[in-house]
């Protein structure tokens, strides 16, 4: 039999059947992953040069997999993991479609350096990715103005953008419709609005919600594990917030690629494989200078290049 895993307590599977039933599951130890010619994306989230190593390895379910199951002698055990078409490690969750990624204008306050972390360690998924800027009911309408504006310029690069109040969701149909048939995963810093926004998407679904302590001075992550839900012929997940994002295994000419806002220059660079830090006549300084690429992302690129420099120079 095979079915959907959408939530996991520690060895606990919860699985949403063919027929849309939900039956409990476990695993006994790490299990083997069906390999079939090019449809495994397991190795997405390695660098080239680990690819050999996990290659034969054992792996565990996780919230996404689509697994074979069978009902041995009085419950049913987890048997083998399809192959994953996408496999993220932050939020941890298999084969999802498509990425809601949630910043709020206010509290937290809305980083584009965090954005641009995001969108660089995500960009070799093979996923549709949206933003989405919450609490704009929080802010004045000049902030929000800023925000959109600066978002204009993601929209252009292909990451389209909502700006919203989760809390009352207006636009609720326009989220439904992208959401219909999809497998998608609602991902963010803690405090955002994540759960705020699911709740607001599933009537009657009661996530728990929580203002981030001021007292504390940081925030507490509210929700604690990922879980799929079903709506509008698909699935989609809240999963735990999280804000730190790391490049290791990341490599220099991954993050080339990631400043999709770089390519339309690129071929204006006078060296072939220019790092367009120092290099003269550089096609991304050129735009730069032109206003055709933002500050912003100029800094945040070079800042990427010296953090991954420096994680590659301690191995
Ligand atoms: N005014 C306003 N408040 C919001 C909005 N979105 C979320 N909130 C509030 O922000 C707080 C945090 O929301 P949550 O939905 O718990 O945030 P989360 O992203 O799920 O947080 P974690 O589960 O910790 O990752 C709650 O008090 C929400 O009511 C919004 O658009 N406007
Ligand atoms: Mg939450
Ligand atoms: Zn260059």
């Amino acid at each position: 039999m095979i079915g959907q895993i959408i939530k996991q307590i520690s060895n606990q599977y919860t699985i949403l059947t063919h027929d849309n039933n939900l039956i409990e599951a476990i695993a006994r130890g790490k299990l083997r992953y069906i390999e079939v010619d090019g449809a495994s994306s397991f190795y997405q989230s390695v660098s080239s040069k680990t690819k050999k190593e996990v290659k034969h390895q054992q792996i565990s379910p996780k919230v996404g997999d689509i697994v074979t199951y069978a009902f041995i002698s009085d419950h049913y055990v987890i048997q083998d993991i399809h192959p994953r078409k996408t496999d993220l490690y932050r939020p941890d969750i298999a084969n999802v479609d498509q990425l809601f990624l949630v910043f709020s204008a206010t509290s937290p306050e809305f980083s584009f350096v965090l954005l641009d972390k995001f969108l660089t360690v995500l960009s070799r998924y093979d996923l549709d990715i949206i933003i989405i800027l919450t609490k704009t009911d929080k802010v004045d309408d000049k902030a929000v103005k800023d925000l959109t504006s600066k978002l204009d310029y993601y929209k252009d690069m292909g990451y389209n953008y909502l700006s919203l109040n989760a809390k009352t969701l207006e636009d609720k149909n326009v989220l439904l419709k992208m959401l219909k048939n999809h497998v998608s995963v609602i991902a963010g810093q803690t405090g955002v609005g994540k759960s705020t926004l699911l709740n607001g998407l599933i009537p009657n679904l009661n996530l728990a919600t929580q203002e981030i302590s001021k007292a504390l001075g940081r925030g507490k992550h509210t929700t604690r594990h990922t879980e799929l839900y079903p709506l509008n012929g698909g699935l989609i997940a809240d999963t735990p917030g999280f804000s730190k994002l790391s490049f290791e295994h990341f490599d220099i000419e991954d993050l080339k690629v990631a400043f999709k806002d770089f390519n339309l220059y690129k071929s204006t660079c006078k060296f072939h494989g220019c790092a367009h830090i120092h290099e003269p006549s550089c096609g991304i300084k050129n735009a730069l200078d032109n206003g055709d690429i933002i500050q912003s992302r100029y800094d945040n690129y070079v800042a990427f290049y010296n953090e991954i420099k420096s994680i590659k120079r301690k191995y």
